[in-house]
C-alpha cells in the first residue's frame, strides 16, 4: 500500500491488502486492524478475524509490557522517556495506551498522542490509543486481539497502558508478560487499600516524578513498597520484583528500568517461562472470548429476550427463586438446540 492507492481502497480494503500491509510493516494498515478488531459491527467483527488468523500465522515473539498506576501517575510520559530509550537500541516499539477518560477513540487519539509526541514523530514507534469502551481501566480480548497484530507487525516491544483501578491489572496481566507499577512519590498508605492486590502482580515498581522536592518523601515511599514486596508470595521463582526511582523529565533511573525488564526477559528464556506463559495468554483469550461469545448470544436468544422480563419480575415479587429464575431462561436459549 502506498499513496497511489485509490483513496476508497485505503479507506476499505480488502482482508488481502490490510494484511499485507500489516506484515510489510505499514502502520496506517495496523491502526485499521485495530479499527476493525474495535468495532461493534458484526461485518467488521468478521473481518478482523480473519485478518487476525492469517496474522497469527506468522509467529513473531515480542516483549509484552502493561504499563499500569493510578490516572496521573505519569504513565505515558514515562512510556514516552522508556520508548525512545528502546527505539535507540534499534529496536520497534508498539504501544496501546488506553484512554478511560475518552467514550470517542478520536478524542483519546488526539490526547495521547499529544502527550507521547517525540515517540509519535519516530518511524519506529506505532503509538494506538484506544478507547476504552466502557471496560474497567480499558483491557478487554480487544486489546488482547490488537496486541496480536502488532506482533504480526513485527514490532519487537509492546507496550500496554493502563490505569490501575484493581481489576484492569488483573485482565492486562492475561495478556503481557511483565507488569511494571507506576507510583507517585508519597502513595505508600495506599498499600493499605486496592493497591495490594496491584502490587501482588507487579514484576517491578517504579517510583515517579522523583524530580524536584519530591526526592526525599519518594526514597520513603521506596522502602514501603520494598517492605510490601517482600511480604508477598513470588510470582516467578526466579524474579524478586525491585522497586526503581524515576523521573521522565530528567531521565532518572529509566535506563535502570529497562535494564531490569531485558534481565527479566532473559531469565524468562533461560527458564522456558516465556513459552508457557505464551500458552496460558493463548488459553485465557480463548476462554474469555467463549465467555463473551456465549453471553452475547444469550442475551439476543429471542426466547430469552421474550421470557426475561416476566421471570424478572416473577422472582422480585418472590414468585420464583433467583435460582429457579435462571434455570427457567437458561431452559428457554437451551430450548431450541435441544430440538435439532
Ligand atoms: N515533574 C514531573 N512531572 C511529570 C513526570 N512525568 C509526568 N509528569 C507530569 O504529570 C502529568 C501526568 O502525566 P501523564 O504522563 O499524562 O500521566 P498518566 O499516568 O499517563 O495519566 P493518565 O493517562 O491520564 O492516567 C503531566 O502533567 C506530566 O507532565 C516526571 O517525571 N516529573
Ligand atoms: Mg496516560
Amino acid at each position: 500500500m502506498n499513496n497511489t492507492t485509490p483513496l476508497t481502497q485505503r479507506y476499505n480494503p480488502d482482508v488481502d491488502t490490510v494484511v499485507n500491509g500489516i506484515m510489510n510493516g505499514d502502520r496506517q494498515m495496523l491502526s485499521r486492524a485495530i479499527t476493525l478488531i474495535e468495532s461493534q459491527r458484526r461485518e467488521d467483527e468478521q473481518k478482523a478475524h480473519e485478518i487476525l488468523d492469517r496474522c497469527l500465522a506468522k509467529k513473531n515473539e515480542a516483549i509484552r509490557i502493561g504499563i499500569t498506576g493510578s490516572p496521573g501517575a505519569g504513565k505515558s510520559t514515562f512510556i514516552e522517556a522508556l520508548g525512545e530509550e528502546i527505539i535507540n537500541q534499534g529496536l520497534r516499539l508498539a504501544v496501546l495506551a488506553i484512554d478511560p477518560s475518552s467514550k470517542q477513540s478520536r478524542g483519546s487519539i488526539l490526547g495521547d498522542k499529544a502527550r507521547m509526541e517525540r515517540l509519535a514523530g519516530r518511524k519506529e514507534a506505532f503509538i494506538r490509543p484506544t478507547a476504552s469502551s466502557g471496560c474497567l481501566g480499558g483491557t478487554s480480548p480487544k486489546t488482547h486481539e490488537a496486541i496480536l497484530l502488532c506482533e504480526a507487525a513485527g514490532y519487537d516491544v509492546i507496550m500496554v497502558e493502563t490505569v490501575g483501578v484493581g481489576q484492569s491489572e488483573v485482565a492486562v496481566d492475561t495478556m503481557v508478560d511483565f507488569i511494571l507499577l507506576l507510583m507517585l512519590p508519597g502513595s505508600g498508605d495506599e498499600l493499605q487499600g486496592i493497591k495490594r492486590g496491584i502490587m501482588e502482580i507487579a514484576d517491578a515498581v517504579a517510583i515517579t516524578k522523583t524530580d524536584g522536592d519530591q526526592a526525599g518523601i519518594a526514597a520513603i515511599s521506596r522502602a514501603e513498597f520494598e517492605a510490601a514486596l517482600r511480604m508477598l508470595p513470588a510470582k516467578h521463582s526466579f524474579w524478586q520484583p525491585q522497586v526503581f526511582l524515576t523521573s521522565a523529565i530528567t531521565g532518572t533511573g529509566i535506563i535502570e528500568v529497562w535494564q531490569n525488564i531485558s534481565a527479566y526477559f532473559t531469565l524468562m528464556r533461560k527458564h522456558d517461562t516465556l513459552e508457557k506463559l505464551r500458552h496460558q495468554q493463548l488459553k485465557s483469550l480463548l476462554y474469555t472470548l467463549l465467555e463473551e461469545r456465549l453471553k452475547r448470544e444469550f442475551f439476543s436468544n429471542p426466547e430469552v429476550t421474550s421470557s426475561k422480563e416476566s421471570i424478572e419480575r416473577q422472582v422480585l415479587s418472590g414468585q420464583l427463586s433467583p435460582f429457579t429464575g435462571a434455570n427457567t431462561l437458561m431452559d428457554a436459549f437451551m430450548r431450541p438446540l435441544k430440538s435439532l
